[in-house]
């Protein structure tokens, strides 16, 4: 039974699962979730009312946030590369990491992005400007951290370093990470040349115009 993905390749939630598909050469059918696919996006709502991408199905089974359903392929269709330690107690630093990619770097940079769509009169500049915050101090500690590590939490590449790719590639283009914060932009580095993280960004790369902020012309 070939795994379906929902998904869209511009989105970094898809990325995340995507980098973990690609690390592990697992087969999958892209359902792209776009205007023109209505069928797709119909079969997408019933799975999903949340309508929340990506979303995985397996059969009779559907498997919904990026997070699950890496720890779901490793589970049920594990590759040759384990994105999570078998030892529990290095899964928890792992899986630290990766809440607070998902919490700490991509919610403030999602809101900061959902609120420009919003017509004028709708905005709300305290949040964003609590979100730009958010990141500062996320980068900061981040950079700590990061100092001593090759990949996320530590010298293997994880689920967590899935997550950290595409946030910290959307984080920087909707607010900069400063200079001052070398060891998180050579992280970004590094992630950019992973094979697995590099193939999502190539495969984003005609979508960019569609950044509401604005793409810049790098990466
Ligand atoms: N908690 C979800 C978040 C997924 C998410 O926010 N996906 C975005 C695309 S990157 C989305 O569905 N946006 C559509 C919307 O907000 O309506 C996960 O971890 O998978």
């Amino acid at each position: 039974m070939t795994l379906k993905l929902y998904a869209h390749p511009f989105s970094s939630y898809c990325q995340k699962a995507l980098t973990a598909l690609y690390e592990n050469g697992t087969p999958f059918e892209l359902r792209l979730l776009s205007q023109d696919n209505p069928q797709v996006l119909a079969e997408f709502a019933a799975l999903w009312p949340i309508k929340r991408f990506p979303v995985l199905v397996d059969g009779s089974r559907t498997v919904v946030e990026a997070t699950i359903i890496i720890e779901y392929l490793g589970l049920y269709h594990p590759g040759p590369k384990p994105l999570l330690p078998a030892d529990p107690r290095a899964a928890l630093e792992v899986r630290s990491m990766d809440r607070f990619f998902d919490n700490y770097i991509s919610t403030p940079q999602q809101k900061i992005v959902y609120d420009s769509l919003r017509p004028e009169a709708e905005r709300d500049p305290r949040a964003v400007a609590d979100a730009r915050a958010m990141l500062d101090t996320s980068y900061a500690w981040l950079n700590n951290v990061i100092a001593e590590r090759e990949w996320a939490a530590g010298d293997t590449f994880s689920l967590a370093d899935c997550g950290a790719g595409p946030f910290l590639f959307y984080a920087d283009w909707t607010h900069p990470i400063d200079p001052a914060f070398a060891h998180v932009r050579a992280y970004r580095q590094r992630l950019l040349a992973r094979p697995s993280f590099a193939r999502a960004v190539d495969e984003a790369r005609p979508y960019r115009p569609l950044f509401p902020l604005g793409a810049p012309d790098r990466d």
